[in-house]
């Protein structure tokens, strides 16, 4: 298919921590089912993570790591533009504009903004209020069809059909109506230690996060200490968040269904389960953790790949930057 034929796919990771299972399994894995077919952009979305108050250093260390993570994970640099966000200014010239057909009422439902301002108490800014318009400039600004994201995404994605809707309604057709792309099987990959709360890569509590880049050792003991229930059956149910947590983890890393995993498990205690979930993970897990290391080892080579994607991403981000400026009024 030719290159300007191609639909456009968009998504993101904040590089405000260690990545993990509920990142690799909800977001970044499924990246790369994109990248023949489509026109795809993935950005490390840096301008998002200082939401939080992060240290400079490791932010910058993130940043390498995470864009060394997505190739680990599978996307040729080739194939997928790959790119840092504060690097292609449009991003923060259009969060602004979009900031100005965001309704505060509208930002003041989102519930990441509840969560976070729970956790981050003493540093409730505007950004981390304004951040979803932030994220529609991200989508919008390259015309994106597809945004392939974990379901905690999701209202925020529909808030930035809301306002690309409106934008067009007041300025006639300028923003494509993005579309999510939500795995089925693997949308919200839980807390191993209170298993009704998201895998989170801030979450202080070590014991609840599987890490993508975590050793073997580190995956076992952490589900062999995950939080499971007082019954002994293996039993996919929304009355045992904890097992089937975990069950829907197996599953991803070895294709099995629930049926034949209560089958494999029928009359074995949670233990030889356990054991098997972390084999299964840590096993999956190694090619990533082993090319990662590799990648870590060239940083010449990542920063030409961060500078390549993003020379990419400018030209495209321009074009509806220059229309946008046209259709509201700046000049030129
Ligand atoms: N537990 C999860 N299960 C499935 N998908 C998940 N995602 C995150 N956690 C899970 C998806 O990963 C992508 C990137 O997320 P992000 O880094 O932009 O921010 P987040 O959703 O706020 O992730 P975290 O891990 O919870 O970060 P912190 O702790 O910094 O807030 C998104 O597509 C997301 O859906």
């Amino acid at each position: 298919m030719a290159e300007n034929d191609k639909k456009i796919v968009f998504s993101g990771v904040q590089p405000s921590g260690n990545l993990t299972l509920g990142n690799y399994l909800g977001a970044i894995k499924n990246f790369s089912r994109f990248s023949e077919d489509y026109k795809t952009f993935y950005c490390v979305v840096d301008l998002h993570a200082i939401t939080v108050r992060q240290v400079p250093a490791e932010l910058r260390k993130r940043t390498y790591e995470t864009l060394a993570l997505y190739m680990a994970c599978g996307l040729d640099p080739e194939k997928n533009t790959l790119f840092v966000q504060s690097h292609v200014p449009q991003h923060a010239e259009l969060g602004w504009i979009l900031d100005c057909y965001t309704m505060f009422g509208e930002l003041s439902r989102m519930t990441q903004f509840k969560d976070k301002s729970a956790k981050n108490a003493q540093n409730i800014n505007a950004g981390l209020f304004t951040y979803p318009a932030l994220m529609a400039a991200d989508i919008l600004l390259y015309q994106t069809d597809i945004v392939p994201v974990g379901i905690d995404q999701k209202q925020h994605l529909e808030l930035a059909r809301d306002v690309a809707a409106r934008f067009n309604l007041i300025y006639s057709d300028t923003f494509k109506i993005p579309e999510g792309y939500i795995p089925t099987d693997t949308m919200k990959i839980m807390s191993l230690q209170e298993p009704t709360a998201k895998m989170s890569k801030s979450d202080p509590n070590e014991n609840a996060v599987i890490r993508i880049l975590d050793s073997k050792d580190d995956v076992m003991r952490k589900f062999k200490r995950a939080v499971t229930d007082s019954e002994t059956s293996v039993r996919y149910s929304e009355d045992k968040p904890g097992v089937s947590n975990l069950m829907t983890i197996y599953r991803a890393f070895t294709g099995k269904t629930f049926e034949e995993i209560e089958r494999e498990f029928d009359g074995k205690g949670y233990g030889d389960f356990k054991l098997a979930v972390g084999e299964a993970c840590a096993d999956g897990l190694k090619d990533v953790r082993d090319e990662f290391a590799r990648l870590m080892q060239d940083k010449a080579y990542l920063e030409a790949v961060m500078k390549k994607g993003a020379e990419e991403a400018y030209g495209y981000a321009r074009r509806t930057m220059s229309k946008v400026r046209r259709k509201i009024g700046f000049v030129n």
